[in-house]
């Protein structure tokens, strides 16, 4: 295993020094290219802020990192143009909920969401926290209100940012987990951030194929906003558990299958959403599975807003979902097999 590693490793390292002429990043003043699907947001999750999260603080460079800018401006002219940044609540606002931001990591975040934004993209501000701070599951409601409003006042004026309420909750009371979501919602609206969508995430990793039976559907059915600006954010791997940690999909037909519950869901109430998080293995069965789930996301395009690759970012290497230009393994493998979904 290990060799492979290093095997693997070195043919990444390889091909990143023979990366094709094609592969040069767009100049930053092209235009959005002109996109195929009718999605509203098409994307890739950009990590390295979140990265290291066991050592908190942390140091920049060491055990974590930002989204680079060459590469937004790359994925844009593939047609991206929503780009989700996870990043540590605990970085952002140190030792308590309701304590000030680190000017040090916020800058880094602004700027990186500013860089997104200026180029005419959504940047999803996504705290990758699991609905934990400091490892524990956050119970502080009126904490977690307070974190939010001071992170949604940096970003209030900036129409582009949407507001995801926290990365994948798991293994939390289902009250809870509705209660911290609304809490969210209420402080985002409370300091002026209006216009913006947010991104609600459920419990059990707010798996797609779960949605009804671990009951977020009944849950989350009540949340809400003033501004009726909230998308469902749903997470759905084709791999056999779902946790998206295998290059193996279940089937060429697991991808649209795993989202008809929801689908269901979504229509039978009115409701939109975003799968926040979606991969496969660089490999046929992986690549017609995904094709063959955004066909069927297209294909009822009323609830689904659009789709979200994982990941991208400078720090993956060789990645089995990599996406990071110009070698990551999902970049040059799967990417060409989805243009007709961006
Ligand atoms: C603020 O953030 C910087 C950069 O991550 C870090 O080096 C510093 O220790 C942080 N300060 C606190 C109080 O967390
Ligand atoms: C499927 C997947 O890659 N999930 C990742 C979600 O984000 C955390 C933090 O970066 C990773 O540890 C997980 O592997």
């Amino acid at each position: 295993m290990k060799l492979l590693d290093i095997i693997l490793g070195a043919i990444a390292v390889g091909s990143a020094l023979a990366a094709p002429a094609g592969d040069k990043p767009t100049p930053t003043t092209t235009k959005t290219s002109k996109r195929a699907s009718k999605f509203q947001f098409v994307g890739v999750n950009q990590s390295g802020a979140e990265f290291g999260n066991k050592d908190l603080p942390g140091q920049l460079g060491k055990h974590y990192t930002w989204p680079v800018q060459s590469t937004i401006d790359t994925l844009i002219g593939k047609g991206f143009n929503t780009f989700r940044v996870p990043f540590m609540m605990e970085r952002l606002v140190p030792n308590k909920l309701t304590g000030s931001v680190n000017t040090t990591y916020s800058q880094g975040l602004e700027s990186i969401i500013r860089y997104i934004t200026s180029k005419g993209a959504y940047a999803v501000v996504d705290p990758h926290n699991f609905g934990r701070y400091y490892d524990k599951v956050i119970t502080d409601v009126d904490g977690f209100r307070a974190w939010w409003a001071t992170t949604a006042k940096l970003f209030a004026s900036n129409d582009h940012v949407i507001f995801d309420t926290n990365n994948e909750y798991h293994d939390m009371d289902q009250n809870l987990v509705f209660r911290l979501n609304q809490a969210a919602i209420d402080a985002i609206r409370s300091v002026g951030a209006t216009s913006q969508y947010i991104f609600v995430e459920g419990n059990s990793w707010s798996g797609a194929w779960t949605w009804t039976s671990s009951g977020n559907g009944a849950s989350l059915l009540g949340l809400t906003d003033p501004q009726d600006k909230l998308v469902y954010e749903m997470h759905q791997y084709l791999d056999t558990d779902g946790s998206g940690t295998s290059t193996n999909c279940v089937s060429f037909t697991i991808g649209a299958e795993r989202l008809r519950d929801a689908t269901a869901w979504l229509k039978a109430n009115g409701k939109k959403a975003v799968l926040g998080e979606t991969a496969g293995g660089s490999n046929a069965q992986c690549i017609k599975a995904l094709t063959g789930m955004l066909s069927y996301m297209q294909s009822n395009s009323d609830v689904w807003t659009g789709w979200l690759w994982w990941g991208g970012g400078p720090w993956w290497g060789d990645y089995i979902y990599g996406m990071e230009p110009p070698s990551g393994t999902a970049y040059k493998g799967v990417l060409p097999s989805l243009t007709p979904y961006i």
